[in-house]
């Protein structure tokens, strides 16, 4: 295979990194490497922060109409290139292509249109103070934007972040995950292409903690959004801390998924396949604790063993393939690890645990795992408790719906939670007892980019509430205009 050599993108010219050093990226279903990916360092992000700045100026005084102008056009080039996004975001990361093309990518572009929307139609408020005077209230774009994003949705999150950023104003340094830097490479010819001025994105790739330690440690970088893990998360607010940064951090999450007796069943069982299973279980929404009402614990966990087994693993270029593979060697043995864990815990091994045995020879290397189910472990176990981020879940019975709240909120986590019941008044019940960001009753993954998002507890912190563009913007000032 021909390795794809990736460059940095500064002023909207590929550059290569200050140091000449590079490090492979692999193709996960096959095992070998398919690119080079730039080991930027502090002088990369240096030159990108002075292009950003430079760009600020000119873009944050650029017309609303125009700015949304230039998103709504990279839009229609991502959808333009679907297939040739889809098939490298699954190269990249192991992902079934299908799923690359019905989610990732759509929503990509989905999320530069969302925005260029948003500041179309966005107002701040204004209050007449009778007889004194007229108060209103202005947001500001802050000026250069360090967005650092990882790798299980690769092009969808990147640009959740950049999408908001450019529309409100700012500009940016990006620093994707170098497990997956294809996407947002590919992304860099659409920016250009869509007539970004140079300058107002700029992406630098590299490892966290040489090119993305030294966007968080930039002094004149004043706001970072980063989406990634909750120990990073915690290193990014101590190195900044001394800089008073505005931070907006997506961290990880242990989603309970609470099943209760009176559910449609099989509404429940098929969508707790999907919450446990996408994407290899690697997004931070899914449902990795199921708590399930004690009358139809066995009947559900059967029926859940026996949708689990019946999930086609392997070739991600195969439309009925539901598992890829896992994005790294490293994030296949840690998920491993915990497989091994949990049986050392106690746990009962219902099904998967396994590398498939029958891979055709193509992916005999690549980091595949079974879809696995974990029972007979206890809510203070560290299977129970920690993030595990691949396709492995716990099942749990549970007796009354004051012990499953109990269980669910006892978590350092707070980022989602499904409920399924058809008891309305339940359903309202527990979803505001639930100490998480995102309920869902009786669905999952359903969102509606107007709507907050993000996660209580240690699954993160900093939105204001709202839509991300918030994020974006200097704090809230209030000018009054006296009689
Ligand atoms: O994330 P990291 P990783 C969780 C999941 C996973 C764990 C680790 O549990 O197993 O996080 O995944 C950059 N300063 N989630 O290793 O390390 C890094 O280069 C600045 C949840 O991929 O947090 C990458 O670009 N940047 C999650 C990004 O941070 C640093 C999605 C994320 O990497 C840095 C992915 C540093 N010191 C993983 N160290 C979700 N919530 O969606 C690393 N980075």
């Amino acid at each position: 295979m021909t390795l794809v050599t990736i460059n940095n993108f500064v002023n909207n010219e590929y550059v290569p990194p200050t140091q000449g050093k590079y490090f492979d990226t692999f193709d996960p279903a096959r095992g070998v490497p398919h690119g080079k990916v730039p080991d930027s360092s502090k002088e990369d992000v240096e030159l990108a922060y002075k292009a950003a700045s430079a760009a600020f100026p000119s873009w944050s005084k650029t017309s609303r109409p125009d700015r949304a102008k230039v998103l709504y056009k990279i839009a229609d080039l991502i959808e333009a290139r679907l297939e040739e996004f889809a098939l490298a975001e699954s190269t990249d990361q192991g992902k079934p292509v299908e799923l690359a093309k019905t989610v990732d990518i759509p929503r990509a572009a989905y999320n530069f249109r969302f925005f260029a929307g948003r500041i179309l139609h966005s107002v701040d408020e204004a209050a007449d103070l009778v007889n004194i005077g007229f108060s209103y209230s202005q947001r500001m774009p802050i000026g250069v934007a360090g967005l650092i994003s990882p790798w299980n949705l690769p092009l969808y999150l990147l640009t959740w972040k950049i999408a908001p950023c450019i529309a409100c104003g700012n500009t940016a340094v990006c620093k994707p995950s170098e497990f997956t830097s294809l996407t947002a490479f590919m992304l860099c010819s659409v920016l250009k292409e869509a007539g970004l001025p140079a300058g107002v994105v700029n992406m630098v790739f590299g490892t966290g903690m040489g090119a993305g330690q030294a966007i968080v440690e930039h002094p004149r970088i004043p706001v970072i959004s980063f989406t990634g893990g909750t120990v990073t998360g915690a290193k990014i607010i101590a190195n900044s801390a001394k800089l008073f940064k505005k931070l907006s951090l997506e961290l990880g999450g242990k989603n309970a998924n609470i099943i209760f007796a009176d559910c449609d069943f099989d509404l429940a069982l098929k969508t707790s396949l999907r919450s446990s299973f996408s994407n290899q279980g690697e997004i931070c929404l899914c449902g990795s604790r199921l708590y399930i009402e004690r009358p139809i614990y066995e009947k559900f966990v059967s029926a859940l063993v026996r949708g689990a087994k019946a999930l086609k693993i392997g070739d991600p270029r195969q439309k009925e393939t539901n598992l890829g593979a896992l994005v790294s060697k490293e994030h296949w043995e840690k998920v491993m690890s915990y497989i091994d864990l949990g049986q050392k815990e106690g746990g009962k091994i219902e099904c998967g645990g396994q590398k498939p045995a029958l891979l055709p020879n193509e992916f005999k290397d690549g980091y595949f795992l079974e879809p696995t189910i974990i029972s007979g472990l206890t809510p203070s176990s560290r299977t129970m408790r920690e993030e595990i981020f691949g396709p492995v879940i716990t099942v749990y019975a549970f007796d009354t719906e004051e012990e499953v709240v109990q269980l669910a909120n006892d978590s350092d986590y707070g980022l989602a939670c499904s409920v399924w019941t058809e008891n309305g008044r339940r359903a309202r019940r527990v979803a505001s007892e639930i100490q998480a960001g995102t309920v869902w009753v009786n669905t999952w993954m359903a969102r509606d980019l107007r709507m907050p998002f993000g996660g209580m507890k240690q699954s993160g912190l900093g939105r204001e509430g709202g839509d991300h563009s918030l994020d974006f913007y200097s704090e809230l000032k209030t000018i009054c205009l006296g009689e």
